[in-house]
């Protein structure tokens, strides 16, 4: 379920190579995934991170799970690393002295709040302590380059994993441009994100990884040397944009331009 892209193929057609897997945070060998779709466990509420709140498996996608939190809507759905340090089982926030809370957006009265954990854990499939993994550790620096391919999530459509490459290095952040895409998508974010995974994660989860976008041509190299030349010349201030097309999604935007970032991609 890989489409027909081809890692090793684009990488020869656009000259490029792909981040070594120690820039990353992210296990040299992928954790397995044993959840199944139905089992419940505590997860910070993403729009409310001091929450600690019950999820639900609603999907599971290579080393990701779909979580939905009980008490919460379908259109709020979003994904975990199943080595995430933002899940954890059932029973780890009472024992370290906290209280589950309802989501943000909790269907019922907060009133209803103790009545409805009671329900919504009573007989309940809680994910066995053995299946979570721990984080891996961070690389202790930025090791990123101009460049560098990679396979990132599309914050914008979470679900998705997609061939990117690093637009700008700035200290301990990253710009993320997402190949053949026009910038509406790029994003900052720390060397250490775990939305960033080397070349071949997908392949070797078995998640699916999208192909590049068709909106923007993706330089093709006719040598490796010219493609080699091509990275090399995208320094910090040169010549040549750090994406296809010259977006380059600086955090702050200069006037104009924002609606540009807005156009429907
Ligand atoms: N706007 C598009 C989705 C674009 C996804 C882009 N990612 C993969 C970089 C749509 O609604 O089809």
């Amino acid at each position: 379920h890989q489409g027909h892209f081809s890692w090793e193929k684009y990488l020869k057609e656009t000259g490029s190579q792909p981040a070594p897997p120690h820039c990353f945070r992210q296990s040299c060998s992928p954790p397995s995934n044993d959840y199944k779709i139905g089992m419940k466990l505590e997860a910070q509420d993403p729009r409310n991170t001091t929450s600690t709140c019950i999820a639900s498996v609603v999907g599971l996608t290579g080393a990701r799970l779909r979580l939905r939190l009980d008490g919460s809507d379908n259109k709020n759905d979003f994904w975990r690393l199943v080595d995430s340090s933002e899940i954890q089982p059932i029973g780890t926030c009472e024992k370290n002295g906290g209280m589950l809370q309802p989501p943000l957006g909790f269907r019922l009265n907060a009133s209803s709040w103790p009545m409805f954990l009671l329900k919504t854990l009573n007989g309940a499939e809680m994910a066995p302590a053995k299946i979570f993994h721990k984080e891996p550790p961070s690389p202790p620096q930025n090791h990123f380059e101009i460049g560098m391919k990679l396979e990132a999530v599309d914050r914008k459509n979470p679900h998705f994993i997609c061939p990117a490459t690093i637009g700008e290095v700035r200290g301990s952040e990253i710009l993320v441009t997402f190949d053949g895409w026009r910038g509406a998508f790029d994003y900052w974010c720390r060397y250490d994100s775990r939305d960033i995974f080397p070349v071949g994660w997908c392949s070797l989860t078995g998640d699916n990884l999208q192909p590049p976008g068709t909106k923007v041509a993706i330089p093709k190299s006719p040598l490796p040397a010219a493609g080699i030349a091509t990275s090399m010349m995208r320094g910090p201030k040169n010549l040549l944009p750090a994406v296809p097309g010259g977006k380059r999604g600086k955090p702050g935007r200069k006037k104009g331009q924002l609606s540009k970032a807005l156009i429907h991609q």
